[in-house]
C-alpha cells in the first residue's frame, strides 16, 4: 500500500492510499435526522443528528473533488418486513408503523431516504442494509474487495449504533477505519464522547478518530 496521504488523528497519524480508501456515510436518512422519523419514535431529540449535515456535506464535496470511492448506507426493510429479524421488531416496534414521513424504516418511504443535502450522485454506491452493521446481509465486502479498498473514512449516524457496528465489522475484516468525530453524532452527547474514546483507545483498538478540519487539511 502506497500511503500517500496523512491525517493527524488519535491515537496516531492515519496514513492511507487515496485510491484504496472509501468514504462511507452511514444512514444519513430523514428517519434519523428529521422530526417524525425512527430516531424520534425511539424517544430521541434529533437536533444533534441534523446538525452534522453541513459537516458531512463538506467532507462529501471534498471526497467528490478527490474522486474517492463513496458509499451511502441506508438502514431499512422491505415493505412486507420479511427481512426484519423478530428480535429487532420486538425492541423497535416503530418499524413499519405509519409516521408523518411514511412507514418508518421501510425502503421507498420518504423518511427512509437520505437527507436532501447529501443526495447520492451517479457513480456512488447506495447500500441498503437490514441491520446496524453495514456488512451484515449486504454485498459491502464484495464491493470493497472488487474496488481494492483497504481504508475507510467513516461519517454518519448514530455513532454508538450503526457507525460503531460498521467500524467493528470492518476492523475484524482487516479494514483500517478513520471515524470523523464531528461528522458523526449521537442523540445524547455522553454517547458521542464514549464512542470516540472506544474507537481510539488501547492504541486504536477499532481504528482512528479525527476532526473534519484535520481530515480536510490532510486531504489537501
Ligand atoms: N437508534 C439508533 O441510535 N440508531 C439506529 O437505530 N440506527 C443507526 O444508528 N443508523
Amino acid at each position: 500500500m502506497m500511503r500517500n496521504y496523512q491525517v493527524a488523528a488519535k491515537p496516531f497519524t492515519f496514513d492511507f492510499d487515496l485510491e484504496k480508501t472509501a468514504l462511507i456515510i452511514i444512514d444519513m436518512q430523514r428517519d434519523f435526522c428529521e422530526v417524525g422519523g425512527f430516531g424520534e419514535a425511539l424517544g430521541n431529540d434529533v437536533t444533534p443528528t441534523k446538525s452534522i449535515i453541513p459537516t458531512v456535506k463538506k467532507i462529501l464535496d471534498l471526497a467528490r473533488d478527490k474522486d474517492m470511492f463513496i458509499i451511502h448506507t441506508r438502514e431499512g426493510h422491505r415493505a412486507d418486513m420479511s427481512d426484519v429479524v423478530k428480535a429487532k421488531k420486538r425492541r423497535s416496534s416503530a418499524i413499519g408503523e405509519v409516521g408523518p414521513m411514511g412507514r418508518i424504516l421501510i425502503r421507498g418511504e420518504y423518511g427512509h431516504g437520505i437527507v436532501k443535502e447529501l443526495t447520492p450522485i451517479n457513480g456512488e454506491v447506495i447500500l441498503d442494509k437490514p441491520g446496524k452493521g453495514a456488512f451484515y446481509q449486504t454485498d459491502l465486502q464484495l464491493i470493497l474487495e472488487n474496488k481494492g479498498i483497504e481504508s475507510l473514512i467513516v461519517c454518519g449516524v448514530t455513532t454508538h449504533v450503526c457507525v460503531h457496528s460498521t467500524i467493528r465489522e470492518a476492523n475484524d475484516r482487516g479494514y483500517e477505519c478513520l471515524m470523523i468525530e464531528d461528522g458523526t453524532a449521537t442523540f445524547d452527547p455522553r454517547d458521542q464522547e464514549a464512542s470516540i474514546r472506544m474507537i481510539n483507545q488501547q492504541g486504536g483498538i477499532f481504528g482512528w478518530t479525527t476532526t473534519s478540519d484535520e481530515l480536510i487539511k490532510g486531504l489537501k
